[in-house]
């Protein structure tokens, strides 16, 4: 009986009101939140049965991220915080594109493939959503999908999406990874943060007061709670943070506007040589700024970050007993002069994926201590479980010197900040404030590690953008023919000139992206290079 309430409900309250199709891709389903009802109580029932597949609690984020507010999206979370596996992405897809009459067979062929037997059971289903004002319909109808179909939705309401990544790994964990509420949270985090941190919130340069660009969104909202905990061990001057029903999420200013168009956003002072942090619309992503005495505005992104944090890690390393492996890996976007940076001076190894947070996660998990970011600012550390266990054991034993036992402490301390399931812009923010903190450092001294290749990123709009195909991590074309040979004969041109082309998985557009020595001579190149896409 109640399958086919799940269908007559559907059709009923959640009928597929539009005709053209949509597709799961990197960030889950984006568009407008007015078309969004039917698929949302769609992912209700997938999450049900992946998670009935799974054996485990999964999540469901509402939240269109850095887009404009009246847009909305979704996206599942799998049961250790990673980005639902890619084969069931098609079934999403599917799924999300079925007419109502045909529902059921597509729900049936999903059962049968993964030969879900327990359809019986009632795995529980953590959902989020973030500030927008589409967000809290949506939500309803997921929960109405998980209902619909037996599930037990636990609706954690206003969240970000990093907060929602670790609710689900702490339930399938039983809490090995935290408590899962959102105190367990603050409480993870800013403990660890007090603890590295000690008495002295200044050291060197380092001043404790940084300006947050909340985007008017989530971010904002959840960085109120997580001050309370900071205890003045950092300041954090909050700006950007009319939330719910303003028109203004994203608007002018958060991460990625900050990011593509290398400008200071609205909202925050701008007296010189401040330390400025951005969020996205559902703080999983961060980006470092300061404007200088000439008012010239200085960007310190994914690339800087991650520098950052790998040359800290490796010196604490090196200062403990263990010998373990670090890497760092990036995407094509990440700047020419940090790749140098990284392998020349930090002599770390570096890997380059292809562009979405599954594949540098994917591989960041091949080393011990794996430090993954993309250009805009997304994402973190993750540590192999053998690591941990060979750090907590290490400190047990009594044959530590003194700044062995430190460092030792210190890293496992690290850990705790950072939320290992996925980009935190809230987790990095206070992993970034660690280690210029304990470097002295202000943001002026962390930008002089390397000078950023001047670059360019672009979109094209074209017939078709599925023509274009490439490989080696994005870096090279493989159709149409011919491209990739025009594409080497402009580069070759320019001194330190990089540039490739890719379909976009957001958007209906290709991205050109180019740099060069000069300012001038990228341009030049992204031009160049885009007029052979047309
Ligand atoms: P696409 O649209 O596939 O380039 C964009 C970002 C990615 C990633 C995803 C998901 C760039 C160049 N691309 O992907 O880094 O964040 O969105 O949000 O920034
Ligand atoms: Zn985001």
């Amino acid at each position: 009986l109640r399958y086919r309430t799940v269908y007559a409900f559907a059709r009923e309250m959640y009928p597929k009101t539009v005709k053209s199709d949509i597709s799961y891709g990197t960030a889950g389903f984006r568009t407008r939140a007015t078309d969004l009802s039917y698929v949302m109580y769609r992912m209700g029932l997938l999450a049900v049965l992946r998670a009935r597949y799974k054996n485990a609690a999964i999540g469901v984020m509402i939240t269109a991220s850095h887009n404009p507010e009246p847009d909305n999206g979704v996206k599942l979370v799998d049961p250790m915080g990673e980005m639902l596996e890619q084969s069931w992405e098609k079934w999403a897809t599917k799924l999300a594109n079925v007419t109502d009459d045909k529902l059921e067979n597509v729900m049936n062929d999903i059962i049968n493939e993964y030969k879900i037997e327990n359809m019986n059971d009632r795995p529980e289903v953590l959902i989020g959503k973030d500030t927008r004002p589409s967000s809290p319909s949506l939500a309803k109808a997921v929960v109405d999908g998980v209902l619909a179909l037996g599930g037990k939705p636990i609706d954690y309401g206003i969240v970000t999406t990093p907060q929602l990544h670790y609710f689900v790994v702490c339930k399938n964990t039983h809490r090995a990874y935290g408590q899962p509420t959102e105190e367990g949270y603050y409480k993870k985090l800013t403990g660890a943060f007090k603890k590295v941190r000690g008495q002295n919130f200044n050291n060197g340069n380092y001043t404790n007061r940084v300006l947050y660009d909340g985007a008017n969104g989530v971010g904002a909202k959840k960085v109120k709670y997580l001050r309370e905990g900071l205890e003045g061990s950092l300041l954090v001057d909050m700006y950007n943070d009319e939330i719910i029903g303003s028109g203004k999420l994203n608007y002018l200013c958060g991460a990625d506007f900050v990011k593509s168009q290398q400008k200071f956003p609205t909202g925050l002072p701008q007296d010189p040589n401040l330390r400025c942090c951005s969020v996205d619309g559902d703080a999983d992503r961060i980006v470092y700024y300061y404007l200088d005495e000439d008012k010239k505005f200085h960007l310190l992104d994914g690339d800087r970050i991650a520098t950052l944090i790998a040359g800290y890690l490796k010196e604490v390393l090196e200062k403990t007993s263990i010998d373990l492996n670090l890497g760092l890996v990036q995407t094509a976007y990440a700047n020419g002069a940090s790749t140098d940076y990284i392998t020349n001076e930090l002599k770390v190894p570096v890997a380059c994926v292809s562009t979405g947070v599954k594949h540098l996660h994917h591989k960041a998990l091949e080393y011990d201590i794996g430090v993954y970011f993309e250009a805009n600012g997304h994402g973190t550390v993750v540590f192999k479980d053998s690591a941990k266990k060979r750090l907590k054991d290490a400190l047990q034993t009594n044959n530590l010197s003194d700044e062995q036992k430190e460092a030792t402490d210190k890293l496992l301390n690290i850990i705790d900040i950072i939320n290992e399931a996925v980009g935190d812009a809230i987790s990095d923010m206070l992993l970034v404030e660690t280690i210029l903190h304990s470097r002295g450092w202000s943001i002026k001294e962390w930008e002089s590690a390397y000078a950023d290749l001047p670059n360019k990123l672009l979109k094209v709009t074209v017939e078709n953008r599925a023509v274009i195909t490439t490989t080696d991590a994005e870096r090279k074309c493989l159709t149409p023919d011919g491209l990739q040979r025009e594409i080497d004969s402009i580069v070759s041109k320019y001194p330190k000139g990089r540039s490739f082309v890719r379909p976009s998985g957001t958007e209906d557009v290709v991205r050109v992206y180019a740099e060069a020595s000069t300012k001038q001579d990228c341009d030049r190149l992204a031009a160049e290079v885009a007029r052979k896409v047309f």
